[in-house]
Formats: C-alpha cells, structure tokens, sequence
C-alpha cells in the first residue's frame, strides 16, 4: 500500500484489523506472531475500542485482571490459548505451581502500565460506574504493588528484565546484558523468526540473555529484591507511562467519589525521580543501570528517554530540549535519508538499524505517546504535526508493528492491534 486513504476507510481499516485478531476472549497484538494477552498492548487496544466497541472494551479489561497475582502484579502475557507457536510459552514460564500465581497460565513480569489511562480513556466516552467499581480497585493493588515492589532508591521505577520495558532489544539495555552471564554456545529456541525475517528481531544472543534472565527469576518465583537480581534497570520510560497513569487513576477514583491522594503521592515521588534522572549536561533524562549503579549515557538515544513529556513532567527548557530531539533529524525526526518519524532510536547511535526491532524503526505507540506528552507539554503545533504524520504512515503503509524510517515499509507483524488501535483514537480524538 502506498497511497494515503481516507479518514473514514482507514478508520474502517483498523475496526477490520481489530476484528481480525479477536480471538473471542481475547484481542491478540498480531494474527500470528503473539498467541496470547499482552499486557500494555490490551491497554492500547482499549483506548481505541472505546471509541468503536466499548463494551468490548471493558471485556478486553475485565480478562487482562484475570491475570493479576494475589499481591497485585498484572502479568505481562496472558496465555489464554495452549499454543506451541511462542517461545518461551507458558510452560517455560511454569507460574502455576508458584503461591499468589492466578489460575490461568500467566507470566511473572509486567509491562508499562497504561491500564488506568486507557480505562479512563474508555469511561470518558463510555460510563459505566458498575465497570469502575469492578474494576479500579484492581489498578490500585498493582500501582500500589509497583510501588512497593520497583521504586528503588534512583526514584525510577526498575524493571528487572528487557520484556518489563515493552522495548526489548532497545541499545540501552546492550550494557547491562552483557554483564550477564550466559554460556554464549549454548542452543537457543527461536518461534518468532518462524514470521518475521531474522534481521528485524533480536538476535540469538540476545535471546540468550533473556531466557537466562527468565530462569534465574523463575527460581526466586518471580520476585527478587531489586537489589540481588541479575538485571535491574531504573526506566525513565516506564516511570513515565507510570505517572501518567497515577494521574488517570486518581480520576477514576474521583469519578468513583473516593479521596485519590494515595495516586497523587505516588506521582509525586514519580515527579521527583524523573527529576532526579535529569542529566543537565546531556541535556536529557536518563535510565540508570542499578547493579552498577551507574547512568547509562546511551539510554538518551533511545525514544524511551523522551517519554517525560508524556506525563507533563519535562517542564520548560526541558520540554523544549526534547522536543527538538524529537524533530531534529539526526535524532529522531524526519531526515532526507529517514523521512519516517518518530525513530526508536537516534540515527546518531552507532547502533541504529533500521530494520530492527525496537534498535530503529517506527512504532506507533511511541508516536502516541508523544503526541499526547506534546499536548500535556502545551505544545500543541507540533503535537499536530506528529499526530498528522503517523496517520499518513498507517495510511500509506498498512497496520505494521513498526515501520523503516527510510522507506515508511511495514515490518514485524502485519495486521498489528495497536497500531490499528491508536490510529482509531488519533483520528476520533485529535
Ligand atoms: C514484543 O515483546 C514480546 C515479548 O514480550 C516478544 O518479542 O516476544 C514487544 O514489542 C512488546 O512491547 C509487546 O508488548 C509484545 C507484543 O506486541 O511484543
């Protein structure tokens, strides 16, 4: 697909695309590559179901909390169907047997939890006070959990592996996995290169290094203390998408008629470790590695370190120094030689590929995070000339998980639900 659509057949695109991967209880990311319920794609799937289905909408919630641990952590996968086609499935991940596990096959990580903002985003347009009650109480017990189980000492949120960030293999975590000891011959089981070619996934070794990150967290039941696990990493993104979300959540409190102060004081140590991540000569924020308690330089080349706007927390010169990374050229922006924006990673890395992953490409859902950071940041010109790009990418190029800056081609998996899902909601909510 190469030319731009209108508005009302993309929008019937996406409703299409949306459809095509429900697999009854459940709204898969793709047709193939992902056979289960992810965590912060269901949210994003959400806020564009709102608009279109939102009573599908609430069920898409309801079934994502079916997951969550008895000490409040929602999983980052659900595996609602048997399936041999993803690796590591959940059988590798054997929560079952584990005290506080939910009685479906589930995962012992989590993901960036956009769920209060896109239950917001679903009740704002659709209320339905019997939905909230049934389902806030749920969203508090994981904020609370995040916060009693990830804020470190930094004031970021740690995450204690790769896949908790939702930006896999993304050059900032390079460092730290390689701290990581793993047998570098060993065999490593690949599904997903089975539907997406070799040179847009993770390679091999990184593999390694996840699974080994896997087992050694499996043998604690999923639950270390930040400071003994292998990999534990304070993620400007992720506290960011936390914020956010501690804001719509005192909301929904409120909508409920109860005090949100506990989500409000949450924010503010937020508030005040992003603060803190701020790096006045590198003029950005940035991750922290916590096993060598060291910044990492590189994570502000990574699109993860601009997500401070989302929450409205990059305030003045702040604000304006990310956003002219995120338009200049050389960094994330549109170039001659990479026309398509927002890139995952900054074309200055020696890293970047455009091709792979979350080490270059396009994704969507950074692009929305971005466009809503701008508009919360009161930047509402560029804000529209992001939301008026990304729509003509979707537009030209079809549903793609994440697309080449260079050629604006769709790559990884074709039919993607957040995609569609975000795309539905830039255009019914500019
Ligand atoms: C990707 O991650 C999974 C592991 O969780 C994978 O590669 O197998 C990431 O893009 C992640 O952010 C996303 O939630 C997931 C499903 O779309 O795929």
């Amino acid at each position: 697909m190469t030319g731009a659509v209108a508005a009302t057949t993309l929008r019937d695109q996406a409703r299409a695309v949306l459809a095509k991967n429900d697999r009854g209880s459940f709204i898969a990311p793709g047709p193939h590559q992902y056979p289960g319920q992810w965590n912060w794609d269901a949210a994003l799937i959400t806020i564009g179901l709102a608009h279109v289905d939102p009573a599908r909408a609430r069920h898409e919630v309801h079934q994502l909390l079916q997951g969550q641990w008895s000490d409040g952590l929602v999983p980052h996968i659900v595996f609602w169907e048997k399936t041999s086609d993803y690796f590591p499935g959940a059988e590798v991940w054997d929560c079952l047997p584990i005290s506080g596990a939910p009685k479906v096959p589930v995962t012992g990580l989590t993901q960036p939890p956009a769920l209060a903002t896109a239950i917001r985003v679903l009740h704002e347009r659709d209320p339905d006070r019997g939905f909230l009650e049934s389902v806030v109480p749920a969203v508090e017990r994981w904020h609370d959990w995040l916060n009693r189980e990830r804020r470190t000492d930094s004031g970021l949120v740690a995450i204690l592996h790769p896949w908790e960030s939702g930006t896999d293999d993304s050059p900032r975590f390079d460092r730290a996995l390689e701290a990581v000891h793993v047998d570098d011959a060993s065999a490593v089981t690949r599904r997903d290169t089975r539907h997406v070619p070799p040179e847009q996934r993770p390679t091999d070794a990184q593999y390694r290094r996840y699974l080994t990150l896997l087992e050694s967290l499996r043998r604690s039941g999923y639950r270390p203390a930040t400071t003994s696990a292998a990999f534990a990493y304070g993620d400007v993104g992720f506290t960011s998408i936390l914020a956010r979300a501690e804001e719509d959540l005192a909301s929904l409190w409120a909508y409920l008629g109860e005090p949100g102060d506990r989500c409000l004081q949450r924010r503010e140590s937020l508030r005040r470790g992003l603060d803190h991540a701020w790096d006045s000569r590198a003029r950005c924020f940035l991750d922290r590695d916590l096993v060598s308690d060291a910044e990492v330089p590189d994570s502000g080349d990574c699109v993860a370190s601009l997500l401070p706007l989302y929450p409205g927390m990059a305030a003045g010169r702040r604000a304006k120094s990310l956003a002219s990374r995120l338009e200049d050229g050389e960094w994330f922006g549109p170039s001659e030689d990479h026309p398509w924006a927002v890139s995952s990673v900054s074309k200055n890395h020696p890293e970047f590929d455009p091709m792979r992953y979350w080490r270059g490409p396009v994704w969507v859902n950074m692009n929305w995070f971005l466009i809503r950071g701008l508009q919360a940041s009161g930047m509402h010109e560029e804000a529209g000339g992001l939301r008026a790009h990304t729509i003509d990418l979707v537009s030209r190029h079809g549903m793609f998980e994440y697309y080449d800056p260079r050629t604006g081609l769709g790559l990884g998996s074709p039919d993607f639900s957040w995609t569609a899902a975000l795309t539905i909601d830039l255009l019914d909510r500019p």
